[in-house]
């Protein structure tokens, strides 16, 4: 059933905090053929890239990764991260999100001279943009197929520029590729310099053996978390650690079956803290608001249940005191003139 315009309505108004979005995957549609009609103008759009279409549907989720080789060409230079990160800056703020963590992958490539310093510096420099609609913080992620070194990296580049609100650490990529133990190093350095660390965990069912190595090492916040042992329930609910819950890139990429079954019911049931989080919105097209409206409709949630949920995410974000102060005075104004 077609969700009322009401719900849709209140969904988008609502203020709202997202926590899990990369960059390459939030690329909007409109954004690609932006970015390959630029590629057009230039002379470098190859004949395979000029034919790729964002499929609708994936198989498995494997094929999500594979999407990456396309993607990875649109965004090759800094004009082109440049172009990206704004775009999705303003696609999140018309959507209502008033809180904003980014998140990527330092890249380089070698053709247009980019570095992975140029292309984080060139993110950064969107993120601290001046502009009163929404406020914007940045996750560094290491790849699963990072080397340790690369890893040490990216550690070593989010140091560089921490004081321009790059606020956490995260790994990220195939699920079914690398180890977390063989980049524990580079995690335990980001805790030391008092990184706030995320970690996507069991997204497939094979990640389940390396998931008491992940719990063991303390992470701020989880991705996912599909799919849970005892021991990995117990330490999860018994520390409180929040989970960023992503249901359509979940469907779409088939680690889960369904809405109606999608763990997120088990997070509701024991009142666990969660945020709902798009993941990748330009490749599963749909934004946050459309996340809100999908559990709201799978799992009866109300209104009031709704602004509860947005409301708690703002313990849950990597920011300071003083910003989750300004969020909660902000989400409290805006219920009172909404509900009353
Ligand atoms: C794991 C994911 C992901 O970093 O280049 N990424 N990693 N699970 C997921 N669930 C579907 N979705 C995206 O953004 C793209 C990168 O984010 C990671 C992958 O490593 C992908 O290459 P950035 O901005």
């Amino acid at each position: 059933m077609a969700p009322s315009t009401d719900l849709v309505d209140f969904c988008v108004r609502l203020p709202k905090v997202e926590l899990h979005a990369h960059i390459n995957g939030s690329i909007s549609p409109k954004t690609m053929h932006q970015l390959m009609d630029r590629k057009r103008a230039m002379g470098t759009l190859n004949e395979e890239l000029a034919a790729w279409q964002v499929p609708d549907s994936l198989e498995r989720i494997h094929d999500f990764f594979a999407l990456f080789k396309y993607i990875y060409q649109l965004t090759e230079d800094e004009e082109a991260i440049r172009i990206t990160t704004r775009n999705i800056i303003d696609e999140f703020a018309a959507d209502g999100v008033k809180y904003l963590e980014l998140r990527t992958t330092p890249r380089k490539n070698q053709a247009t001279g980019m570095t992975k310093e140029s292309y984080l510096s060139t993110v950064l420099s969107v993120v601290n943009e001046p502009r009163d609609d929404i406020i914007v913080r940045l996750i560094v992620s290491i790849d699963r197929r990072n080397t340790l070194e690369e890893a040490f990296e990216a550690v070593d580049l989010a140091t560089k520029f921490r004081s321009q609100n790059v606020v956490g650490i995260d790994l990220c990529g195939d699920v079914s590729k690398g180890s977390f133990e063989a980049l524990k190093p580079a995690f335990d350095k980001a805790k030391s310099l008092g990184f706030k660390v995320t970690l996507h965990f069991n997204e497939i069912m094979e990640n389940m053996v390396e998931a008491p190595a992940l719990l063991a090492f303390g992470p701020d916040r989880l991705g996912h978390a599909t799919f849970l042992d005892d021991a990995s329930r117990q330490h999860i609910y018994g520390n409180n650690i929040p989970v960023e819950i992503c249901m359509t890139s979940n469907v779409v990429s088939k680690t889960v079956d369904s809405y109606e079954t999608h763990h997120v019911k088990d997070l509701l049931k024991e009142k666990h803290p969660f945020v709902l989080c798009t993941d990748d919105k330009g490749v599963f097209f749909s934004d946050l608001s459309n996340e809100f409206v999908i559990c709201a409709n799978t799992f009866k949630m109300n209104k009031e249940e709704l602004f509860e949920s947005s409301y708690r995410a703002i313990d849950y974000i990597f920011a300071d005191t003083k910003t989750k102060e300004h969020l909660k005075q902000v989400w409290n104004e805006w219920r009172m003139q909404e509900f009353n």
